[in-house]
């Protein structure tokens, strides 16, 4: 049985998410599958604005490149925003996968139609941005924020799991969605809770995401280096991200 290593990338620097991230991963892997979940030692501690997206990228940059050295076969970006995703491509050997795109994939494989579900009102436009770049503006029927910050969906004293799954379910009635995609990692665990309240797929990426690499490693399919994704070409940088020489 061939091992497939698939480095999960949590790009906030919220531990406690990276461990709940890498328990969603491992619970819909192959028994063939080692799943790594990690986040980088620096950047933001969560990620609700386009500055935090920018300021995570070069560790999550950092951490492709540890799982090139340590032979990652594959990565998930664990973050609704997919941060750095095609420089990531071209950094990594194997196949990358965002969290967003794969879970827009799945919606349009299981209806006509889907609306996202995400934290604050402010990230609702890069997710119309996601749904619009992978060629699903059309099949997004919404995109509609619970308010809870990313931090606190998984406090236990705070009802948010309840929340969203009212939200999911107030969605449904007034967008007429055919399924609901989860907009952030931080709501993986609440899936299974919210598929049951709500009645129409409901969709975590982390999950979807984590299927999608274990499958492009198991049928040889890796991002081609032909074209824009070709490994960037030798260059100096310097100052803070003097290490992110290549
Ligand atoms: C996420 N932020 O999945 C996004 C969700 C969001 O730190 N992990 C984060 O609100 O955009």
């Amino acid at each position: 049985m061939t091992r497939t290593e698939i480095w999960v990338i949590n790009p906030n620097t919220a531990r406690a998410m990276t461990e709940n991230i890498g328990r969603c991963a491992r619970a819909v892997a192959a028994p063939s599958t080692v799943v790594t979940a990690v986040n980088p030692a620096m950047g933001p501690e969560s990620i609700e604005s386009h500055y935090d997206e920018a300021l995570s990228v070069p560790g999550l940059l950092a951490e492709i490149a540890a799982g090139e050295v340590a032979g990652a076969d594959g990565y998930v970006i664990a973050c609704f925003g997919d941060p750095g995703l095609d420089a990531a491509r071209e950094l990594a050997s194997g196949p990358v996968v965002g969290i967003a795109e794969a879970a827009m994939h799945a919606a349009t494989l299981v209806g006509r139609s889907f609306s996202v579900v995400t934290t604050l009102a402010r990230t609702t436009g890069r997710a119309w941005d996601l749904a619009a770049r992978y060629g699903f503006a059309g099949a997004c029927r919404g995109v509609h924020a619970c308010d809870i910050p990313v931090l606190e969906l998984d406090d236990p004293s705070s009802d948010a799991r309840k929340v969203v799954a009212a939200l999911c379910a107030e969605t449904v009635e007034r967008d007429g969605c055919d399924s609901i995609v989860l907009g952030c990692a931080g709501m993986a665990s609440f899936c299974a809770d919210v598929s049951r309240a709500v009645g129409v797929p409901v969709i975590d990426g982390v999950a979807v995401a984590t299927k999608l690499v274990e499958s492009l490693v198991s049928l040889g399919l890796r991002t081609s280096t032909r074209g824009e994704f070709a490994p960037p070409g030798p260059k100096r940088y310097t100052g803070l991200l003097r290490d992110f020489s290549v």
